[in-house]
């Protein structure tokens, strides 16, 4: 199975996305936004009601297909992501997870070696089939120049929820129990490197054209940790996708990574790098690889708060990456109380009012 193919509009012009991604440099940019669909957009809100618990917003196909349309509709992005969520993966290893409104994701923790006999040893995709039929609906309903997304989280950032069976700001309980039981840690990860390897090739095969890890929770560690929980399971991830996928494309977005940004790209092999707001974009444009695509990185913040300081970001992003190929991104997901005019205000910056190159 080959993904480049998908790529290709019925005109034979490829996606500007994936062309991007593929090395070109385009100006203006490519744009999509991380969390692009979801609480800040009124018609999610409104469809949002219709479904139970978000876990069953997720699971039926024609609700997520509807939400994962939802902001490619109203802005026309270049690129759509899947909506589902990371904790799927849990939920498939046969974790309990469930998300309280209001306070975040809640899963049955995992507190000693002993539990992690409640997990299965393989993930079960047939509970995840829901999510393969939303990709068949939502390539039936994209703009052909749109390209789509499809996602897992890192299992470093699920081993943090997995672990604390909650949202922490330090990861602690994650952090402890991996200096506690090294081997038994080193077993889940590998689990989870399995399970998303899996979990995604099956992605591809439904049809999305790149695929993003997300690993929310890597400024957490220390280096060596870094090394060993974040940068080689995604190595082995992208390294087992392309065994099934040859030319699978992949975004790596290791937030809080900072100087450890290089090595992680060089030793991961990833199409492109994700940066988070704390990264200088000349500083990336300097130092990082030339043919490596970078995405990113405005302040979601600043985005909220419109005015100066959406306008001085976006200039300062568009100046630096000029050039060489970037795609246009927050440097983390859209915030619930983001006005939706300056989504379309910034959209405006970025593709009439740019840096000219
Ligand atoms: O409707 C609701 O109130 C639920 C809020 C919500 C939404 C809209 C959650 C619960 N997940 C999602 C969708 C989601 N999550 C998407 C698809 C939507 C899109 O991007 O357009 C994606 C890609 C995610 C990924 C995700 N979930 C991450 C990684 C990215 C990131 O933002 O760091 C993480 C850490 C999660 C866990 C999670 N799920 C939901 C929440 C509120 C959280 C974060 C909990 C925390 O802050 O620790």
């Amino acid at each position: 199975m080959e993904g480049h193919s998908h790529g290709q509009t019925k005109s034979g012009q490829a996606k500007p996305f994936l062309r991007v991604l593929d090395g070109e440099a385009l100006f203006p940019p490519p744009v999509w936004l991380m969390r692009q669909a979801g609480r800040y957009l009124p018609e999610y809100r409104a469809i949002r009601a219709k479904a139970p618990s978000f876990l069953d917003f997720c699971y039926t196909p024609s609700l997520a297909a509807e939400a994962t349309l939802q902001p490619v509709r109203r802005f026309g992005l270049n690129a759509a992501i899947l909506f589902s969520d990371i904790l799927v993966i849990p939920d498939a290893l046969g974790q309990k997870v469930c998300f309280e409104t209001g306070e975040g994701p809640k899963l049955d923790p995992i507190m000693a070696p002993s539990d992690f006999a409640k997990l299965d040893e393989r993930i079960d995709l047939g509970r995840l089939s829901p999510v393969f039929e939303t990709i068949k609906l939502v390539k039936q309903g994209l703009p052909e120049d749109v390209a789509l997304i499809g996602f897992c989280g890192a299992p470093w950032t699920l081993a943090c929820y997995m672990i604390a069976g909650r949202s922490t700001p330090d990861q602690v309980p994650a952090r402890l129990f991996a200096y506690r039981f090294r081997a038994e840690f080193q077993n889940l990860i590998n689990r989870l490197v399995e399970a998303s390897v899996d979990y995604l090739a099956r992605q591809i095969e439904a049809g999305v054209e790149v695929v993003q890890i997300f690993d929310t929770w890597a400024g957490v560690l220390p280096f060596a940790e870094f090394k060993q929980w974040c940068l080689e399971p995604a190595a082995a991830i992208v390294a087992g996708l392309r065994l099934r996928h040859k030319s699978a494309r992949v975004i790596g977005f290791p937030k809080g990574a900072g100087q450890r940004l290089a090595e992680f790209a060089a030793c991961t092999h990833v199409n492109a790098l994700g940066l988070d707001s704390t990264i200088e974009p000349r500083w990336a444009a300097r130092t990082l690889e030339r043919n490596l695509v970078l995405q990113g990185n405005l302040d979601p913040l600043a985005l909220a708060a419109g005015g100066a300081a959406l306008e001085t970001g976006v200039r300062e992003i568009l100046s630096a990456f000029c050039g060489r190929p970037h795609i246009f991104n927050l440097g983390h997901g859209i915030l619930p109380q983001t006005p939706v005019e300056h989504v379309a205000l910034m959209l405006d910056l970025v593709r009439h009012q740019g840096v000219t190159p």
